[in-house]
């Protein structure tokens, strides 16, 4: 080593030693703090909502409080599946609907008749809260409670005596089954009701009624670690819908003055607010079915895994916690398909963040506080959260530069973390990445908070840069993580358009779609989608989505592709427009009409084999045709009988109906509803289709 090198490295080397000595300030808390069960909370991250009650039993989302205790009836409940799929699942916690609105609980209270004890269930002599939170306990699971401010049961409900009732069945929730991790106050509450007979509406003044302050000073004494969750807190708030959607700026911080449990809420729920006077983190909450509760109905509608996946980056992406409810069904189990689609989501996830590719990489920034090692870059890449990244007060931006070697390399996941102990600061940012010598924004964004995960295509750099752009204080970083998602393969949907246009799509932008059409299994010689194209004929369209970084393939999908409906014409309806909601292929749109039957003139003679109806998808369950009459005509006058009969289980599973029946030839089609669910008047088809030889 030349003098001069090895004079400038000892230099370098007491100045660092110097400075990691030095003792430099840490920074000042920034506005309001979370609390140390605040703090575990944030950790604990993802757990289920069991909704489980009378419901169940009566199919109701909200019970009137009035069906006798006897009709709670499970056949085969089991606790330890619960809590198997959901650790599974890769959730740290559950937390049950101990008594819903409709005021039966689940757990043998002492202070009403209105629960499992006066159920078959056992012979009344059950306690699902005990089995469920020794379950919980010895899996490592985290056990919480809901508990409905409203009760449509209690004769009380409305007059302070109803306040100490509810207080009481608190007390023995959270005296006799362990640590509780979160409360759930929800908003809720006041209307109609059975109340102990008196079948009336009772308004309560939700402002004032339950004394909030004093039962959550109850709870804090009974359970000084839990959260409590309400639209106002004060451990958690909603985060403003149920639709599993956190707010893309969102502060955990809130104007709590004024707010109070079922309050209007606004954005301020979804988006918290910058000059919060407390910390309220938000919960995003959603069902993994349309509704809370088990339906059979809706066993066809249990949300898929892409629907999952992105529900997880738009709350855990989003420095919201996600509490995912998964109904129990009327057997006391988790149905198989939401237990798949659950456990399927965690593959992916685990899959997606198994590797950092930043850990343990060099961190450069463009400032340290106080120069100290304590503060360093390195800092973020060291996988310890406890450790941050901080610059000088006063220094509101900068920015932190990660070399992820020299040859490129590829990721499409960003995730960074606040010091969020100290507060939330940041209020934008961007990421670079430096790729052919030169640096590209990927994304900018606002907040960041305790964690922010952030999807985008694939890039490859040899270096990263995360840039504050603004911060309400010194910024402080604990994490960055960069990660490559493998390239999530689902099976393409496909759809026919009413100018016979089929479209083909699947979730990952990154995969490709080959096809074929002549019954043959796609793979990567087959026809590569580019965009629609064109059927005019029967044809059986099979389809796969493709990775060509791991030569993977999807499930294949298929889709048998009936006569063209260019010329179909509905005989019976004026509006042509609203009528071709009957036949446009997309199962969205629907059609209803107070009419007994629709006629359709093909346009063309052929010969049918079967006819396919699927009823209303939107969660209404109206206006479902269960029995039915199938004519065909060749003239619109002579009409032959060719099908008629029940769509057997249709309440329960509306899905697609097909009939089948022996050929018959005719330009003329007429479908008559014999009877609708629930005596309806209108009859609602979302679709329409035949069958032909
Ligand atoms: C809502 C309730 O009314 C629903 O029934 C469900 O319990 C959901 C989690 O909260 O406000």
């Amino acid at each position: 080593m030349k003098p001069k090198f090895i004079y400038l490295f000892l230099l370098s080397t007491i100045f660092s030693v110097l400075s990691s000595c030095s003792t430099v300030k840490p920074p000042e808390p920034c506005g309001p703090l979370p609390t140390k069960a605040q703090l575990a909370w944030h950790e604990t991250q993802y757990y289920a909502f069991l909704h489980f009650s009378m419901n169940t039993f009566t199919n109701k989302e909200w019970g009137y409080g009035d069906t006798p205790a006897d009709k709670f009836n499970p056949t085969d409940l089991d606790v330890n599946q619960w809590v198997k799929v959901c650790k599974d699942a890769g959730m740290k916690g559950i937390i049950i609907t101990a008594k819903h609105h409709c005021g039966f609980c689940l757990w043998p209270s002492k202070y009403t008749k209105y629960s499992i004890k006066n159920s078959p269930w056992k012979n009344g002599k059950g306690d699902i809260l005990a089995e469920l939170s020794k379950a919980c306990k010895c899996e490592g699971l985290k056990f919480g409670v809901y508990l409905s401010p409203w009760d449509r049961n209690n004769a009380d409900y409305g007059t302070p005596e109803y306040i100490t009732y509810f207080r009481n069945q608190m007390t023995e929730l959270l005296t006799n089954y362990g640590e509780i991790f979160e409360v759930w106050l929800d908003g809720a509450n006041g209307g109609d009701g059975y109340y102990g007979g008196a079948n009336e509406k009772r308004n309560i003044d939700r402002t004032t009624y339950y004394d909030w302050s004093t039962t959550c000073e109850l709870i804090k004494k009974l359970q000084p670690n839990a959260i409590i969750f309400s639209d106002a807190g004060p451990g958690c708030r909603w985060c403003g819908n149920e639709r599993g959607i956190g707010g893309e700026t969102n502060w955990s911080i809130l104007k709590v003055k004024g707010m109070y449990p079922g309050c209007p809420g606004g954005d301020r729920l979804s988006n918290g607010q910058i000059d919060g006077t407390k910390w309220v983190p938000a919960e995003v909450d959603v069902s993994i079915r349309p509704g809370w509760f088990y339906h059979k109905s809706e066993d066809h509608q249990v949300k898929n895994l892409s629907q999952l996946i992105d529900i997880y980056y738009q709350s855990i992406g989003r420095n919201d916690n996600l509490i995912l409810n998964i109904p129990i069904d009327c057997r006391g189990r988790i149905h198989e398909t939401d237990a798949h689609n659950v456990i399927a989501m965690r593959k992916v996830i685990d899959k997606t963040f198994v590797n950092n590719l930043a850990e343990g990489k060099k961190a450069k920034s463009s400032s340290v506080r106080g120069h100290s090692n304590t503060y360093k870059a390195n800092n973020v890449t060291d996988s310890d959260n406890s450790t941050y990244w901080c610059t000088d007060d006063g220094v509101r931006t900068g920015s932190v530069t990660i070399t992820l070697g020299k040859i490129p390399v590829s990721f499409n996941r960003f995730m960074v973390r606040e010091y969020i102990a100290l507060g939330q600061r940041i209020k934008s940012f961007k990421i670079e990445a430096l790729s052919d010598g030169n640096w590209k924004e990927i994304i900018k964004q606002t907040t960041v908070g305790n964690k922010r995960i952030l999807r985008f295509p694939t890039v490859k750099a040899t270096k990263v840069r995360f840039t504050v752009l603004d911060s309400k204080a010194c910024p402080l970083i604990s994490t960055i993580g960069i990660y490559n998602a493998p390239v999530l393969l689902l099976a393409p949907d496909i759809s026919r358009n009413i100018n016979n246009e089929v479209n083909l799509s699947t979730y990952d932008k990154e995969a490709e779609i080959y096809y074929t059409t002549d019954e043959s299994k796609p793979t990567k010689e087959s026809n590569l989608y580019k965009g629609s194209f064109k059927i005019n004929e029967k044809t059986l369209v099979k389809a796969v989505s493709y990775s060509s970084s791991s030569d993977e393939y999807s499930e294949c999908s298929e889709k048998k592709i009936d006569i063209s409906h260019t010329q179909w014409k509905v005989l019976n309806i004026k509006d042509q427009e609203k009528a071709k909601a009957v036949f446009d292929g997309d199962e969205k749109t629907t059609y209803s009409t107070k009419a007994k039957s629709i006629v359709i003139n093909l346009g063309a003679l052929y010969t049918l084999q079967g006819f396919k109806y699927l009823p209303d998808q939107s969660r209404n369950n109206n206006g479902i045709i269960n029995k039915y009459c199938f004519y065909i005509s060749n003239n619109n006058r002579q009409w032959k009988k060719i099908s008629s009969g029940e769509f057997s289980n249709i309440q329960n599973n509306p899905v697609w109906q097909t009939k089948l029946f022996k050929p018959a030839t005719g330009r003329y089609i007429k479908f008559e509803a014999l009877s609708t669910l629930n005596d309806d008047t209108q009859n609602i088809i979302a679709d329409f289709d035949v069958i032909t030889k």
